[in-house]
């Protein structure tokens, strides 16, 4: 790719034209490249960046086609105290969001993008989020100054000219997105590996449905497809006209009879949702015909079909994961799917052109570079508590190298959602599993669903961290709307999702898990299925339908009824704390949160 080097309009459609030309006359690019998706312009996009620093191009034997990027030290997660949502009025975006007046923050980012991409490429990057074409899918186009964020909503997204042939079409609303890492280049000033600036804001229109994001390459800030459109504008989407934008994994089970029953599956972070979403069952439920199979691991748009029953797509065509405590052990098929074609950034690097993270194996590397490009030693590491990756060091990887992945991922019509499960992380209260009464008691157990804090950076240890339905950074108007939207919902359906609460992190009185969980939790979805089927029993307790521990496959595995009991005990005082934290949430949503949450925990307190 030579500088200065303009292309071609890939697209005829006169909006999108305008639209370009006008951006260019604000942003003020030295080139513009119209992105055609292809593997040839890839490879050049990567060459370029390895030899401007961004890119190192990792050994091909040990990591064939992938490539390593550092990032900055300031540009090394989501920013949320950055992150707006600009509706015109601040009651609609809620108290949960950042609310700018929405002609005020124009104006803000009118000043901030005059001329920011001088000295850059600007690339008019069109992707789908969702199958091309498919009824369940939305389009966006985003420019940006930045050739990293291409090459990565390459694998995240459907880019380049199908994209561009679905826009010209013109049957669907695009979503406008502007981006700017924020770093103009004078004449002759040479580039930074990761260029980005101080300053961040990212910023939504929920009316007019338009994203910019300035000063940022990382991640959700600056991969518009992921959490800034397929959440918090396709929330707003979703909630006007009849459909759930959803921060869930999405996975089939095959029973012995090759029945498939899909879940969807909202955590906050730090559950390990991806591990769940690419399960493998214990030896001996795989022995029988159990199967796992994985259609999506962030993020769920769900919609009713003809017959009033609920089916999800995933709308993205990668994992943006964790990198940090991933390992053959932990998550096999993530293993499987980041061995080639990846890109990883932030984690550590070897001498032999190879990557390695905290948790990747039990033993580290002798040396290596760290993600803040310093020598690593494991000596070092002890001494100092350096780590060799960042905690939020991720990988991105196609979807498609998943060896569980599902045959109907891409079904453009999506999979029919029989079963909605939540879940947090909780050392006390929450137990392994229980299955919500009804609909209704079901978004009331997802809008009041938290987890503890495990790092003291983010706050108290221990604290449990309301996050309804996972969504509290991610809904881009007023929960208490949402919670509503969600209660709607079941006017629309002929048959509701059953809904369940899973807690794979209760301890005992000692500090220690009494769950094993990751394969294990297979006999947990077994039950979830049996019950959704009409397999299963359960027991009936103040908070809802419990299996006895008779109604648990426990084949091959050694767990006393006497543990089980321990971890499914319903403890009254400590959930009497917890309908206290509930209402500690509600306080703050009380003028639009809908009455059947207030019923709801009424009920709940009769109940205990
Ligand atoms: O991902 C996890 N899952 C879901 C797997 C399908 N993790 C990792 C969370 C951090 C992202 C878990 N950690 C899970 C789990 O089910 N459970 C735990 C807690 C745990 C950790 C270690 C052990 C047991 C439980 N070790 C032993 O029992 C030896
Ligand atoms: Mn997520």
């Amino acid at each position: 790719m030579r500088k200065n080097h303009t292309t071609k309009p890939l697209a005829e459609n006169k909006h999108l034209l305008r639209w370009v030309e006008k951006m260019t006359d604000l942003c003020k690019p030295a080139a513009i490249h119209w992105v055609d998706g292809s593997e040839k312009e890839n490879d050049a996009l990567c060459a370029q960046m390895v030899r401007g620093g961004t890119f190192i191009k990792l050994n091909e034997k040990l990591w064939p086609g992938c490539h390593y990027a550092r990032s900055d030290a300031n540009d090394v997660a989501r920013v949320e105290d950055r992150t707006y949502i600009c509706s015109l009025s601040k009651d609609g975006a809620g108290p949960t969001n950042n609310w700018v007046n929405p002609f005020e923050m124009r104006k803000k980012l009118r000043g901030l993008f005059d001329g920011c991409m001088a000295g850059r490429t600007m690339f008019v990057l069109p992707y789908s989020m969702g199958p091309i074409g498919s009824p369940l899918s939305q389009i966006g186009v985003q420019l940006t100054d930045s050739p990293y964020v291409v090459v990565n909503m390459r694998i995240m997204a459907r880019i380049g000219l199908p994209v561009f042939k679905e826009i010209d079409k013109a049957e669907k609303r695009v979503v406008p997105c502007m981006h700017t890492v924020g770093a103009p280049l004078a004449a002759g000033q040479k580039d930074v590996p990761w260029p980005c600036n101080k300053e961040k804001y990212i910023v939504h229109f929920p009316e007019t449905r338009e994203i910019w994001s300035y000063g940022s390459g990382y991640g959700g800030n600056a991969l518009l497809g992921k959490k800034c459109f397929a959440l918090r504008i396709a929330s707003n989407m979703a909630r006007d006209e009849g459909w759930m934008a959803e921060h869930m994994l999405i996975l089939g089970v095959e029973d012995p009879k090759g029945e498939k029953t899909y879940v969807a599956a909202a955590f906050p972070s730090a559950c390990g949702k991806t591990n769940f979403a690419m399960m493998i069952p214990p030896a001996p439920f795989t022995k029988k015909g159990w199967k796992i199979w994985t259609v999506g691991d962030d993020i769920a748009w769900i919609r009713p079909d003809a017959e009033g029953r609920l089916r999800a797509i995933n709308p993205e065509a990668g994992f943006f994961g964790v990198a940090p405590g991933t390992s053959a052990k932990t998550n096999p098929s993530a293993m499987a799917s980041l061995a080639k074609n990846t890109i990883f950034t932030n984690v550590g690097l070897t001498p032999e052109g190879g990557v390695w993270w905290e948790g990747m194996t039990d033993e580290p590397p002798a040396k290596l570079t760290d993600w803040g490009g310093q020598p690593w030693t494991p000596e070092i590491g002890k001494n100092t508590g350096a780590k060799a990756a960042h905690p939020n060091a991720r990988f991105t990887a196609p979807a498609s190298q998943c060896p569980t992945i599902d045959a109907a991922w891409e079904n453009p019509n999506g999979v029919p959602i029989s079963a909605i499960i939540f879940g947090g992380r909780r050392a006390t209260t929450m137990p392994l599993v229980y299955q919500a009464f009804n609909w209704s008691t079901g978004v009331y157990v997802g809008a009041t669903m938290g987890s503890e804090m495990t790092a003291a950076a983010a706050g108290t240890v221990g604290k449990v961290r309301r996050d309804p339905m996972a969504m509290l950074p991610f809904c881009g108007y007023h929960m208490g709307d949402y919670f509503r939207h969600w209660i709607g919902m079941q006017k629309l359906l002929s048959e509701t999702p059953r809904i369940f609460h899973v807690n794979w992190f209760r301890k005992d009185a000692n500090g220690k898990f009494l769950w094993p969980g990751f394969s294990e939790n297979m006999r947990v979805l077994k039950w979830i299925v049996d019950r959704v089927r009409g397999r299963a029993l359960g027991k009936e307790t103040p908070i809802g339908w419990v299996p006895r521990f008779e109604d648990i496959d426990w084949t091959g595995m050694d767990f006393s009824k006497q543990t089980f009991d321990e971890l499914q005990a319903f403890d009254r005082s400590l959930w009497r704390a917890e309908v206290m934290g509930h209402e500690e949430l509600f306080v703050d949503l009380h003028d639009r949160l809908p009455k059947e949450m207030v019923y709801e925990r009424e009920l709940l307190i009769c109940r205990m």
